[in-house]
């Protein structure tokens, strides 16, 4: 038996089997390159890319990726329904076949691949780990300033409207280890762009899940169009403003109300 099968079947030691899920759309220029970052920083963990019927081939790259390198899965989805979507099936893909933990990953390179093995480190003693932009020891490079700026204030206002104690609530660099995702009401999750990550912050909060943050190097993407959009903004303002409302009007009608808040 060689060596990677070894690793393949260990997985990462103290987690067990990891599936990084990339979600995809119009990636052509980063596909190949971000799984063969992850395959050279973690090669015990599997790589499932999940792609919205890219109109640019994405999806024909990674099956040629799948076909090199057996730990290395390709989601084909029929369209373009957005990156919860795309990782909600990703992660029934992870839990169909028994894996133990899922990472949330961007194909554009933000997400350094090289922080994988620190993240898996983190979720040996917690369920949930947030690869955080604003924890001590971060870095976040080649950002514009509005895009800093968007990103502290949001998770500033995802904070105080919703309670949780996290840094980086709309950061998508993520561990979840198989009992965060059981602990979660994954069915009753609607968010599409950012909001998608807030959401799954509140509810695993609120789910008692034991979270972490670890420090990352976030960069701006080199390769390919943002999916970035007011809508997308829009939608986590939205979100967040309303289950903030809805958590409040829930809170004071308990009797240990201000025990509890936030
Ligand atoms: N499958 C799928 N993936 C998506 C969709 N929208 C975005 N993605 C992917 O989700 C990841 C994050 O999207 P980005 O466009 O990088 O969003 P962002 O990081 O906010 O924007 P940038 O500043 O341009 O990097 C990337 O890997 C995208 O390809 C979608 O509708 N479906
Ligand atoms: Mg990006």
């Amino acid at each position: 038996m060689g060596v990677t099968a070894d690793r393949r079947t260990v997985g990462h030691p103290g987690v067990g089997r990891v599936l990084v899920v990339i979600p995809t759309y119009n990636e052509a220029d980063n596909v190949d390159r971000i799984v063969a970052r992850v395959r050279e920083a973690a090669p015990a963990v599997d790589v499932l890319v999940a792609d919205d019927n890219s109109p640019d081939g994405t999806g024909a790259i990674a099956d040629g990726l799948a076909g090199a390198d057996p730990q290395v899965h390709v989601l084909h989805r029929p369209g373009k329904e957005g990156l919860g979507a795309a990782y909600l099936a990703g992660f029934a893909w992870a839990r169909q076949r028994g894996y133990d933990a899922v990472v949330e990953m961007d194909a554009d390179g933000s997400h350094a691949p090289e922080d994988l093995p620190a993240l898996l480190d983190a979720a040996r003693d917690a369920d949930m780990v947030i690869g955080s932009r604003w924890t001590r020891g971060a870095r976040v490079l080649n950002w514009p300033l509005r895009r800093l700026l968007l990103s502290r204030a949001g998770n500033l206002y995802a904070r105080l409207a919703l309670g949780v104690p996290v840094s980086d609530a709309t950061g998508g660099y993520r561990v979840y280890r198989a009992a965060a995702l059981d602990a979660i009401d994954l069915a009753s999750v609607r968010s599409q762009g950012y909001a998608f990550q807030v959401e799954l912050s509140r509810l695993a909060h609120r789910a008692g899940v034991r979270m972490v943050e670890v420090p990352i190097t976030f960069a701006e993407r080199e390769h390919g169009d943002s999916k970035m959009s007011p809508l997308i903004v829009a939608e986590a303002l939205w979100r967040i403003t309303t289950w903030g409302l809805r958590d409040r009007r829930a809170a004071a009608r308990r009797p240990d109300a201000l025990a509890r808040w936030p």
